[in-house]
């Protein structure tokens, strides 16, 4: 039986096949859980509704989580088809590009920081609670994606490692709100992925290269681990944790510099 079997889970953030959130769904999907995505704009329509069908899912719904109406709206859909959810699963980030390169302070705007931390923190406080309802009476498992750039000041990351910084502090603030309803909040920080989210990034070759040389598994992490993770952190069996950050980077954030 699978880690996942009966579970219903919400997917946020499918932009490609390459995407984290797609590694995330297949995985769950492996596992038994029956899943639901969203799209950011009509742009991705199509795709995540054939991303979804590949995964025995028919149910798809539009969201930019910069829309509190849009957001509401999901939880409205979902309820038609679902009477709970079990699991949510956000894997969204933005910052205006020209803030992603070059030195952090001479590049940041007071538009850029408030976009930055409204869409790729604030969002998962705004799906968590209009998630809420439907959540409980049940065992239920929120889930984000980190990066290392909160915790450490990385070239070119800049306002999005303070974003991130945010969305971590999210994780545990979350976790302590919902902990008494029995839902479990957690994150994963996977190591450097080349997704359309990473696409263009200056650097990201040879970044990769030196996890490949640096890491203790001597290797870069996939979508499909960061899935198996994710699978296990919403299973059952991590019933006890929650406001956590799991490292899921093929050991690179526990080394220092060789
Ligand atoms: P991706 O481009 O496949 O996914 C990013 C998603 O964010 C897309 O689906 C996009 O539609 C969505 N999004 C952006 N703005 C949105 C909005 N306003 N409303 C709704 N959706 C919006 O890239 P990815 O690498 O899979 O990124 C997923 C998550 O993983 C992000 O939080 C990212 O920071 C995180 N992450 C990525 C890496 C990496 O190296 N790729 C490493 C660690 C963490
Ligand atoms: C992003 C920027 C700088 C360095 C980076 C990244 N490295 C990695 C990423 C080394 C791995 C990817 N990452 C972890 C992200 O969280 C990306 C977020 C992101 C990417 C874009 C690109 C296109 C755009 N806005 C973005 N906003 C957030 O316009």
């Amino acid at each position: 039986m699978g880690l996942l079997e009966g579970k219903r889970a919400l997917i946020i953030g499918v932009a490609s096949d390459r995407s984290i959130a797609w590694g995330i769904a297949q995985a769950m999907r492996r596992e038994g859980a029956e899943l639901a995505f969203t799209y950011q704009n009509e742009r991705l329509r199509e795709r995540v509704e054939k991303y979804a069908a590949q995964v025995g899912s028919e149910i798809t719904v539009p969201c930019d989580v910069s829309s509190d109406q849009e957001i509401q709206a999901v939880f409205e859909h979902l309820d038609d088809y679902w009477d709970h959810l079990d699991i949510l699963v956000h894997s969204v980030a933005y910052a205006p590009k020209e803030e992603l390169e070059g030195e952090y302070l001479e590049n940041v705007t007071r538009a850029g920081f408030l976009m930055a931390h409204e869409i790729s923190s604030y969002s998962f406080t705004a799906l968590a609670d209009a998630a809420r309802p439907m959540m409980q009476g049940r065992k239920g498992a929120m889930l984000t994606l980190s990066y290392i750039g909160a915790v450490r000041a990385m070239p070119n990351y800049n306002v999005m490692g303070v974003a991130k910084a945010s969305l971590e502090a999210n994780v545990r603030y979350m976790a302590a709100s919902l902990g008494p309803e029995g839902i479990r909040v957690n994150a994963i920080s996977a190591g450097p992925i080349r997704t359309l989210a990473a696409s263009g990034i200056k650097g990201l070759k040879d970044f990769l290269k030196h996890v490949e040389q640096n890491a203790p598994l001597r290797r870069n992490v996939t979508i499909e681990e960061v899935g198996n993770a994710a699978a296990f952190l919403c299973s059952d069996y991590a019933s006890a944790i929650t406001g956590e950050i799991t490292y899921v980077d093929c050991g690179y954030n526990s080394v220092g510099a060789v």
